[in-house]
């Protein structure tokens, strides 16, 4: 899952896509480097990032998805906003990835009501505090009985589980000891019938580990994405489609 951010303040792009024809030409690149989905976000939920209202939010992604809508790969809106998500699956989007796994109001039934995919990721507070005082007694237990939660939800608004992907969260309300048990623990949080997807693309724990700034941690990604693939996880969510396509290409090889 290739990453289309259309934000002024996304962590890592720093809003170099946010005219809708640079947006174009970033997703079109993508696709030519092996990309399965495209994700279109109009709102960054790393840490500490601003809330945007509604209307924000879909004047950057409608105009995108819209011209993506004729590509070969199915779109992914990542959002928490009803009114987005609607907008969006009209617009031509297949998935629905939200970071607040549907709870707000009329989401679960809205995602139902259509045959689109959903993506339900654990997440512990809100962008503003997540990264302050993050607690777990037992993370992988917290995190495993919260998607099941959030699959049983969906289950009983009628999303069957063939169109669910789960997602622990790498990064949202978690440090880097939580990061590492999750990621080390993706076969015991599988959900039967459900993708389990996967986002550590630059994040903060990759920098923690080694160092480098958000600019410079490919190398850190792409290990972190080929480990999480090996071990649990069907999607990753990345930056960097053709760097970790070669590095998956090359792993498969060497596997047989
Ligand atoms: C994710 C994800 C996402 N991550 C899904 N959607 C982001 N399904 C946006 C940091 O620690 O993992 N899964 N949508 C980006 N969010 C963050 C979080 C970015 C933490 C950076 C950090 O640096």
């Amino acid at each position: 899952m290739g990453i289309v951010n259309v934000t002024p303040d996304s962590f890592s792009d720093g809003g170099r896509y946010l005219d809708l024809p640079a947006a174009v030409a970033h997703a079109q690149r993508l696709i030519e480097e092996g990309a399965d989905i495209l994700d279109v976000g109009g709102e960054s939920t790393r840490p500490g990032a601003e809330s945007v209202d509604s209307e924000t939010e879909l004047s950057r992604v409608l105009p995108l998805i819209e011209s993506l809508a004729g590509c070969n790969i199915p779109i992914s809106v990542d959002t928490s906003k009803p009114q987005v998500m609607r907008a969006a699956l009209a617009a031509g989007a297949s998935m629905i990835n939200d970071v607040n796994a549907l709870q707000a109001p009329t989401a679960l039934e809205l995602a139902a009501a259509g045959d689109a995919a959903v993506c339900l990721m654990h997440r512990q507070g809100d962008a503003a505090t997540m990264q302050l005082a993050p607690y777990y007694d037992d993370v992988v237990g917290e995190v495993r009985q919260f998607l099941a939660q959030r699959v049983a939800a969906c289950e009983r608004a009628g999303i069957a589980r063939a169109r669910i992907a789960i997602d622990p969260g790498i990064g949202f309300g978690k440090l880097l000891p939580h990061n590492l048990a999750l990621l080390r623990s993706l076969e015991a949080l599988r959900i039967d019938g459900t993708a389990t997807l996967i986002g550590v693309s630059r994040k903060a724990w990759l920098g923690q580990l080694t160092g480098s700034p958000v600019e410079a941690r490919l190398g850190g990604s792409v290990a972190a994405a080929c480990y999480a693939l090996a071990h649990g996880a069907q999607i990753a969510r990345v930056h960097d489609v053709k760097a970790t396509r070669d590095a998956l290409t090359v792993l498969e090889a060497l596997n047989g």
